[in-house]
Order: structure tokens, then sequence, then C-alpha cells
């Protein structure tokens, strides 16, 4: 399939990059500059057509094997192997990278976390304890009249076998639609523990193991689901637990949040703990001191990508950005520290800081880069590092050199959507529900809900696809969650307000003026993708959309994706009954039994489907067509037709 475009010029125009104007502009500083950005390399980098249809194998040495993806089974591998098998195995790995890269954070978050309840910390306690009750009960650990370690560490042993468990079922399994889970465990694929099923993942990949794409498509169902419902939601639930559960804050979003007067520390990555204490540094006494000694006016706290998504949903931090703009943020001359985490954090960041005297550091010993400063975070001296940073930051604002150029957009927006409060949005803090979400579905004013997510990249016009697919479901009154770098395209383009139900349809306007809700709910990171899942789970057991979580009306996309995580969390939304559409590219060949096996094959086993669409208004369309055909499948489709009808007979009422 591929679908990458051949390059025509090696520069393209800034506004043929992105539709972000602060982007835009540091392109062109930039390109004044003589600084090379991610989109240049990617205009003079032409991607391999064969390894974009994944039409290539090199798991061993007879190879590289290269098949033809016009005529796919014209020829096969040295070893035999199939342009099914080829496909199908490379797919496989992407999904246990992906995978493996939201389970090890969500095990470093539990690790902090039994670490806290074991009275072994004392630079972090528990924030939430309401929710460490509701996840102990959600789970079955006894929590009457118990104390909050007592539950804590229960809770850490019990969450543990998510990842180190060998034989079995997962511990949120327990979450999981009674049908979805029969589902599942006819098909084989219930996750046992994240550790067992990548492990055989990357055995079943090896040349000469599983050579039957249908069988290896379990595998990847199971490790997929291993992540959604195990390492992402143990992410995101701990992460509740210990730093707060999110509710709407008010946050500004862009380029715009950076101030010249002010020393400016930018935070990028994925891990909470090192953003929560770079959150302490810069608000000590003796720092904001320091940095007005300096001549600053303060410190100004900043974040970028997932974790960056998280602090401001929690805390209301200012973000300057998506993955497309981690390098044109420096490009500003304003940024006096990056620190950067794991995950996303482009290598050549550290040429761009450089340039621009940035001081950038690696903090986490699984993300160093050469040539790049590290300052270590340890968990039991958090300070340490961060402290460290925020000096390094303060004496860069002092010798300042070269002129800074920070764009003036921002937007405001409300974020911090969690499942907990989306029930108690809709049903009040003492009854809790999402009756009246399913009600407004049932009715049909709201059609039904889609989860838009995922990177920014360059082989597509930044933000672009993002923000018009969204507008369009919201016209048709298709409800949108959203996390990731999809959640700061929307954010950006200033929709992720109340007011912006005047772009949606009639029926779910009325619902968001009612409520007070925005019609898009930004509810976190690429973790936070668990969200949306418990979300649906209580959709389906308020009951009245069906049984399963296949039957409810809702899609997922993905439209300008690039990581491997990505290709991981698609996976387990179909895996979970979810039809989820990707654009840009897709790593598959055309007209092969692999991929039909994915965009319909695995929705005749009871499971979702994948899509792919280049067109933002024809992906809404695809989503919205499934979702009907759902409503269909519910006998709720009349109610929709009736609810329309009742606005045009009002309309027409109000004419007269
Ligand atoms: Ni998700 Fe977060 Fe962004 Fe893509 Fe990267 S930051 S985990 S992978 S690029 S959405």
């Amino acid at each position: 399939m591929g679908e990458i475009k051949d390059l025509k010029s090696k520069l393209l125009p800034a506004r043929d990059c992105t539709t972000c104007e602060a982007t835009a502009q540091m392109i062109n500083k930039a390109r004044r500059d003589g600084v090379e950005l991610v989109f240049d390399r990617a205009a003079n980098m032409k991607p391999c057509p064969i390894g974009a249809e994944s039409a290539c194998c090199k798991h061993c040495s007879m190879g590289p094997c290269r098949l033809n993806a016009k005529d796919p089974y014209a020829k096969v591998g040295v070893c035999g192997a199939t342009i099914d098998t080829i496909q199908s195995r490379n797919f496989a790995r992407m999904v246990a990278t992906g995978s493996a890269s939201h389970t090890d954070h969500g095990m470093a978050v539990l690790q902090l976390f039994g670490e806290v309840v074991k009275g072994h910390s004392k630079d972090y306690e528990i924030q939430d304890t309401r929710k460490l009750v509701q996840v102990a009960d959600s789970i079955g650990i006894e929590t009457e009249g118990r104390s909050n370690n007592d539950i804590g560490v229960d809770l850490y042993n019990e969450l543990m076998k998510t990842y180190t468990q060998v034989e079995g079922e997962i511990p949120f399994m327990k979450r999981v639609p009674e049908k979805t889970l029969e589902t599942w465990r006819k098909e084989g694929i219930v996750p046992r523990g994240a550790m067992r099923e990548i492990m055989e993942i990357m055995n079943r990949t090896h040349i000469g193991v599983d050579q039957d794409y249908e069988n290896l498509t379990k595998q990847i169902s199971r490790t997929a689901l291993s992540d959604g419902w195990g390492g992402s939601m143990v992410a995101t639930e701990i992460g509740d637990i210990l730093f707060g559960t999110p509710r709407p804050t008010v946050a500004e979003v862009n380029m715009g949040v950076l101030k010249e007067d002010e020393v400016n520390v930018i935070v990028h990555g994925h891990e909470p703990n090192l953003f929560e204490s770079m959150l302490v540094s810069t608000t000590s006494k003796a720092m904001v001191e320091a940095a007005k000694a300096a001549g600053a006016k303060g410190i100004n706290l900043v974040g970028m990508c997932c974790s960056g998504a998280e602090m401001m949903s929690r805390h209301g931090i200012p973000h300057a950005g998506n993955f497309m703009s981690t390098e044109a943020v420096i490009v500003t001359g304003a940024v006096d520290a990056m620190a950067v985490d794991i995950q996303c954090i482009k290598q050549g960041l550290g040429k761009v800081a450089e340039c621009y005297g940035t001081e950038l550091f690696t903090t986490n010993p699984r993300c160093r880069i050469e040539g790049v400063k590290h300052i270590e975070f340890h968990e039991d001296d958090p300070l340490g590092c961060t402290d460290e940073v925020v000096i390094k930051a303060i004496s860069r604002f002092k010798n300042r050199k070269g002129a800074i150029e920070i764009p003036n957009n921002k937007s405001v927006g409300i974020h911090g959507f969690s499942t907990e409060y989306i029930g108690y949005m809709l049903g009040g803090t003492f009854r809790d529900s999402y009756v009246p979400l399913n009600e407004n579905i049932i009715n049909g004013r709201i059609r039904g809900v889609a989860g838009v997510v995922g990177c920014t990249q360059p082989r597509t016009k930044q933000d672009y696809m993002h923000v018009e697919l969204v507008k369009e479901l919201i016209r048709n009154d298709v409800l949108v969650l959203q996390t990731g770098c999809s959640q700061i395209s929307l954010a950006k383009a200033g929709l992720l307000i109340p007011e912006a139900a005047h772009l949606a349809g009639a029926g779910l306007a009325e619902v968001c003026e009612t409520v007070g809700m925005p019609p898009i709910l930004g509810m976190g990171s690429c973790v936070d993708n668990s969200r949306i899942l418990t979300a649906a789970a209580r959709m389906v057991e308020t009951g009245g959309l069906g049984h399963a979580l296949a039957d409810l009306p809702v899609a997922g996309a993905a439209p300008e994706w690039m990581s491997e995580k990505a290709i991981a969390i698609g996976q387990y939304f179909v895996a979970s009954g979810v039809f989820t559409v990707f654009g840009t590219t897709f790593p598959i060949t055309d007209n092969t039994k692999f991929k039909k096996l994915l965009f319909e094959g695995l929705e005749e086993k009871g499971l979702g489907k994948w899509g792919f669409c280049n067109d933002p208004i024809e992906m809404a369309h695809m989503m919205i067509a499934h979702i009907d055909k759902k409503r269909k499948q519910l006998g709720i489709d009349k109610a929709r037709e009736r609810v329309l009808m009742d606005m045009a007979d009002r309309q027409k009422l109000d004419v007269a």
C-alpha cells in the first residue's frame, strides 16, 4: 500500500510542511539561519518503496530478500517465505516494539509506585486515594478498612503480573466486557503477561518459526492487548493515583507560551516523574531567586509531546507543540534548556540545540544521544537531576546570544477529561454515570464516538489531517475523544473549548451546550488511550449499546501516525473491536491475504478491523459509515432519523 508520495523539490515551502503558523515561521527562520530540520531531512530522503510496502525481509543473512509489491505472489524469499509471512512478521515486530515501549514505561511507573507504598520513597506520595480504592476494587483487591499503603502493596503486586506473569490472564481483563473477553478466549488472544507476549513474538518472527500469517496475527493481537489493557493502562491508572487524576484544566498551547524575559525550560518525552520533579525545581524559591538574580522575571516551565500532555491535563502547564515542532521550537532561540526522557526524541535535536545554544539534556539511562550531555534522573533523588537542569538553564539565560524570535501564536483550551471525570460531568460528583452519554447516543443526538489520536510526521502537512478530520466528525454529531500529538493539533487550532460546539451538528451541539462541555475531549498522552478503552467499557456496562466493545457505534483514527507505538495502539483498538483508520502510509502490500485479514477478516471473527485513507473528509465518512452500520445493528438508526426530523420541524417553527 505504501502511499508515500515522491517529493518533487528538495525543500518544500514551509506552508506545505505544516498548517501550524508558529512552526512554519520557525522553518523559515531555520532556513535563514542555515539550520536543517526534520522537514528538510524528509524532503531529502526518498522513502524506500519496497520497505514502505513491507515487501522486504532482513530477518536472516540469506537475504535481505525483496519481493515485488506490484506482483506479491510472483516471488518468495530465499527460505521460501511468502509475502504474507514477510509482512505479518514485519508487522508483528512493529507491534512488539510499540508494546514494549508502552509496557516498559508503565512498569517504571509501577515500580515507583511500589517504592512509595512500601515507604521507601520520600519524594513522592499518593495524590488520589479515591482512585487507589477504585482501581483496587476493579480487580478484586479487598479495600474495606485497610490502610492506603496496605491496599497499595497488594495493588502493586497484582499489577506487576501485567508484565511478569507467565500463565493466566492479566489483571485488567476483569474490566473487559464479558462478551468481548469470550471472543478473545475463543481466539486464544487473552494476554498472559507483556514480557511473555513480547518474548514469544520475537521468537515466532525469527526465521523458520511462525510461517502462517493467521496464526501469527493472533500473537500480534495478544501482544497489542497486553499493551492497551496492560502496560498502558497501568501507566495511566498508577500515574493518576501517584500524581492525581486529571480534571478539566485550562492550558495554553503553542510556541507563544515561551517568554522572552523568563528562563524557559522545556520537558519533552513520556514519563511523568521527570516532569513532576521539574515542576518542583522550577517553582522552588531558591531557583526563582537565582533566575531573578540573572535578570529574568521568573522561570517558565513548558511541556512538549506526551509527558507535556499529561502535565497540561494535571496541572495546566503550558504546552509548546507536538512531535513535528520539537526541533522548530529551539529555533526561537528562547529555549534555555530542554530535558528529554524517552520516546519520540529526535536525534536531530542535538544539532539544532547546538546551533542555538540551548542546553539539551538526556536524563534516562534508556535514552542517550551521542554528543548530548546526560544528567541522569534517579527516583531516589529526583531533584538532583532537575535542579541541575534549571541551574544550567539560568546560566544560559544570562549568556543568551543571538536574536530571539518567539511566534505569538497560542491558543487557550480545556484539557484533562479522564474517564472518571466524564462520568462526574454527566452524572454529578456523587452519582458518576455514563447513562446520559448512552441515552444521547440511543436517541441519536450523538451519532457515535470517535477516538482521534497519534502523531504528526513530515510526510504529510503537520496537523492538517487531524484538524479537518475532527471538524468533519463533530459536524456530523460524532463526539471526539483525543490524546497525544493529535490533541495538541486541535488545541493549537483553538478547538478544545465549549464554544467549538458551534462547529458541531445540531444534536451534538445541544448536548454540549446542556452539559457545558466541548465537542472534543482531550484525555492526555498516548498511554492514556487506555482511558478511551475504559470509557468504552463503561459504555457497554451502562447498557443499551450492545454487549461487546465491537457492538458500540465507535471508530478510531491516527491520520498522521509515524511510530511503532501507534501501530501497537491501532492493533489493540482493532483487537478490542474498533474500526481504526490510519492515514499517510500503511506498512502493507495491497492484494495480499494478510491485508485482507487485517482489513476485513478480523471483523468477521468478532474483533474490529483496520482501514486506510489519505483524505481527512473521506476518512471521517468511512468512520461515520461504520458508526451508522453499528447503529443499525443495534436497532437505534431510526431514533436518529426521528431526532433529525424533530430538529428540522423545530427549525421550520422558528422560521415561522
Ligand atoms: Ni504517541 Fe507520544 Fe506524539 Fe506519536 Fe510520539 S509523542 S506516545 S508516538 S509522536 S503521538
